[in-house]
């Protein structure tokens, strides 16, 4: 796609802003009466609309009629890149078969994985294209995208370039994590030690020398790795100039999230089983609690993310789709964002936050993306509704007119 014109001036008028600006007090962060002024790829500014510089201001100018804008979406957790489906353990599941015992029988991750493997980078890209079309219809405009399903030096390079090629088609941005750390492969079996040595000593610094992953995650539970094999890879990630997160304290608690925040990690993901001083020591950190309510959904869990504790604490919440084929089979982010209301209980303007601006700090992007703010990147979305809960509440029906990508407009509705 063609970048946007650098010197072109768009005026969006008569809009109401969700800007997210912490700044402004007002639930959303709600601008009225403003005109949010777009230079190129970049906010120019937000300026009242009573204002006279506003008169001097040529440009295109789209009018809002009223609608709501907010800052484009983020999902700050997604693995797009896989082939197949697992519906057929799905089923298992539902008559009774754990999640954990599928994967010890070499379902699970590691089913996922033989079919990865055997597609070419230009392959995998073709089967995650639907995918990605299905969150930018939503009005994802930057994703997280996450290996873990080669989880050899090879597979796992090839699962990263195609993440790159997704990026340089230029529709969405894209923050590529490598997750080696995902599973043990079936040549490594029993020998889990050993392929934490091929991710130290091998991945990253190959990963981090061609520049595939700006971070590096690890899935730290006991059907995956342990904490001491976890801080292995974040330690490496770290000397190799890396960012960190992690799986953590999904399905049990393993201080995971404890220790990332002490790794300056961008996020901690799940945190079913946080506890208080791993909570506090995320605030001090400023370690982003990414809820998952898609995974904890699909595997009908009971124990929820500890929401007032994270409150409490002064965590910043994001929230994520989670994307994958066993645990959170949906492209929806508004799916995971009605999830977290009903099943987690946050509120409307918590969960727009969580995909907005915690999110992009969640991906290490705080100073570029996810308020509508001067100087942050020109990535925003148009709704046609009366109030952004709607956004929120409302499945099944898009309500998204417009889609702004760094500038670039699309219209995706009438
Ligand atoms: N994210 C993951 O990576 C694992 N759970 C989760 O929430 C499982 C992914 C999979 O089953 O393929
Ligand atoms: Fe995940």
């Amino acid at each position: 796609m063609n970048p946007a014109n650098p010197q072109r001036e768009q005026l969006w008028v008569n809009a109401r802003l969700a800007t997210f600006d912490p700044a402004i007090r007002a639930p959303y962060g709600e601008l009225k009466d403003h005109v949010l002024v777009v230079r190129g790829e970049r906010i120019e500014s937000v300026v009242p609309a009573t204002d006279p510089s506003v008169i001097r201001l040529s440009g295109e100018v789209h009018d809002c009629g009223g609608r709501w804008l907010t800052p484009g979406f983020i999902d700050c957790h997604t693995h797009l890149i896989y082939r197949g489906n697992r519906a057929a353990e799905w089923e298992m599941r539902l008559a009774g078969v754990p999640y954990a015992e599928i994967a010890r029988r070499g379902g699970g991750i590691l089913n996922t994985v033989r079919a990865t493997r055997a597609l070419g980078e230009a392959e995998l890209v073709t089967v995650a294209l639907p995918r990605l079309r299905a969150l930018e219809a939503e009005g994802v405009t930057c994703l997280e995208i996450k290996s873990g399903y080669g989880l050899s030096v090879e597979h796992e390079l090839t699962m990263l370039r195609a993440a790159r090629r997704i990026a340089q088609a230029g529709s969405v941005e894209v923050s590529p994590t490598l997750l080696a750390a995902h599973a043990v492969p079936p040549e490594f079996a029993g020998r889990a030690d050993d392929y934490v040595d091929l991710i130290v000593n091998e991945m990253i610094p190959l990963v981090a020398r061609e520049k595939l992953a700006e971070a590096v995650d690890a899935f730290c539970e006991p059907i995956a790795f342990t904490l001491p094999q976890c801080k292995r890879v974040w330690t490496a990630a770290r000397k190799h100039g890396m960012a960190v997160k992690g799986h953590v304290e999904q399905l049990s608690n393993s201080h995971g999230a404890g220790n990332l925040a002490h790794h300056g990690a961008w996020s901690a993901d799940h945190l079913e089983y946080l506890d208080a001083a791993d909570a506090a020591a995320m605030a001090v950190w400023g370690t982003v609690a990414v809820l998952l309510p898609g995974a904890f959904y699909f595997l009908r869990e009971q124990q929820k993310p500890p929401v007032d504790l994270l409150r409490a604490a002064s965590v910043p919440i994001a929230l994520a789709s989670d994307l994958n084929p066993g645990t959170s089979p949906f492209a929806s982010l508004r799916l995971a964002m009605n999830f977290a209301c009903v099943l987690f209980g946050l509120t409307p303007e918590e969960v727009l936050a969580g995909v907005t601006r915690e999110a992009a700090r969640a991906l290490g992007r705080g100073d570029r993306l996810g308020t509508l703010t001067h100087g942050k990147q020109a990535d925003f979305l148009v709704w046609n509704v009366q109030h952004p809960a709607e956004i929120v509440c409302e499945l099944g029906i898009s309500r998204l007119q417009w889609r702004v990508f760094r500038g670039r407009v699309e219209h995706v509705a009438d």
